[in-house]
């Protein structure tokens, strides 16, 4: 028997794997939204997966789509969840640039239909929708929960969108509705597009012979990078707090992308002015150049507290691409 039910839209992500584990550790009974597509994407759940036919399984998956207020309504009307963790969306900014039409359906509309969803349905559950440190663009640092909302990328505008949503469903319509506006947040599953997996997973090509180059765009801006497991229980944190309200999850630490890079190759005893390239291509047309959270609301109030330091986190990651290439370290 599960203590609560919740519906996961992005459950196949970085941030759905580690939370959907989170879940199912707390006898939650977890429905993950996943999308068809051509080849599998369900690698980063795959070691949380139960046979259906086992009778007192807890974790459900159901094909379903930001894109599909029908879809979403539907899901929600069958599930009937406690909470709803709203983590699906294409959440890589430089091809927002590409695809900023998609990329606000998804990540702006996706977020309103669920609101909309959760708002006809007589059922009563919590929403937690992942914002993010994007939607402050250029503010500066550290960035607070009162911090000027200011994106600067199609993906941040849609973020924006989404967070406004969500608050002015909260006040107007009385409905628990959270953002969870997280800084960077890493791991061994981040996405292989994004800089630091970029680097570790080169950093294991370089030294398998595999690759020669790693090819970079902007090493000056800065992120505050902390570690996705313990942002995970941070959203949980928010949805159980008594009252919905907005927290920002950072770690209150930036670095630049040279500085990961240095430390990165390092590790090593790789000298990285050797191997990378710096290439316009990667460059977006309008950056965020700092991003630094102050997540003292969520200390306070939350109780959350991040423990996994910069130097940790690089060495995980760089561990765990090493590891995967049969690389001693
Ligand atoms: P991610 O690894 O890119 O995962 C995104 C998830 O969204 C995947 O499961 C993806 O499915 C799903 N998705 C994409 N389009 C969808 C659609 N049309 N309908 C339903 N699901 C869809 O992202 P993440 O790093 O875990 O981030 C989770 C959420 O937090 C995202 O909303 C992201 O924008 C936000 N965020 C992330 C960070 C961070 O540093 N990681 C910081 C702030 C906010 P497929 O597997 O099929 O592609
Ligand atoms: O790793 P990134 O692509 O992450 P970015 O743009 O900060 O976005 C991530 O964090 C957001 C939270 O602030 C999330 F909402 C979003 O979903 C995503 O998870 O780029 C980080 C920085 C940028 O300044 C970029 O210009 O690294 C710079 N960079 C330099 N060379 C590069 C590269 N980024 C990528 N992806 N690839 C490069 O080759």
């Amino acid at each position: 028997m599960y203590d609560k039910k919740a519906m996961v839209t992005g459950i196949t992500g970085q941030d759905g794997s580690h939370l959907a584990e989170l879940l199912l550790s707390k006898n939650y009974q977890v429905h993950g939204i996943i999308r068809r597509s051509s080849s599998f994407n369900t690698g980063r759940i795959e070691h949380l997966y139960q046979d259906p036919s086992k009778e007192d399984r807890q974790l459900f998956l159901h094909y379903g789509d930001l894109s599909s207020s029908s879809s979403i309504a539907s899901l929600i009307q069958h599930i009937q969840p406690d909470e709803i963790y709203n983590l699906g969306a294409m959440s890589h900014v430089k091809v927002s640039f590409e695809i900023p039409e998609y990329t606000t359906d998804i990540g702006a509309l996706g977020p309103l239909r669920i609101l909309e969803a959760i708002r006809e349905s007589k059922h009563f559950c919590k929403l937690y929708n992942a914002a993010s440190s994007e939607i402050f663009g250029n503010s500066p640092p550290k960035q607070n929960e009162q911090s000027n909302i200011a994106p600067r990328s199609p993906y941040g505008v849609a973020k924006a969108m989404a967070y406004w949503n969500v608050k002015n469903y909260r006040e107007g319509y009385s409905l628990f509705a959270t953002n969870g506006i997280l800084f960077n947040h890493e791991g061994p599953r981040r996405g292989e597009t994004f800089v630091t997996r970029k680097i570790t997973k080169a950093i294991a090509n370089i030294l398998s012979g595999k690759q020669d180059d790693l090819f970079l765009g902007n090493l000056d801006s800065k992120r505050d990078w902390g570690y996705a497991p313990e942002y995970c229980e941070a959203m949980w944190m928010i949805m159980q707090h008594d009252t919905p309200d907005d927290f920002v999850i950072a770690t209150g630490e930036m670095h630049t992308i040279r500085e990961f890079v240095e430390l990165a190759f390092g590790m090593v005893n790789l000298d990285w002015t050797k191997y990378v390239k710096v290439d316009e291509r990667y460059f977006r047309p309008t950056e965020v150049n700092e991003l630094c959270g102050d997540a003292s609301k969520a200390h306070k109030v939350l109780g959350w507290r991040p423990t996994v330091t910069f130097k940790s986190l690089v060495e995980i990651m760089l561990r765990n691409d090493l590891e995967q290439a049969n690389i001693k370290y």
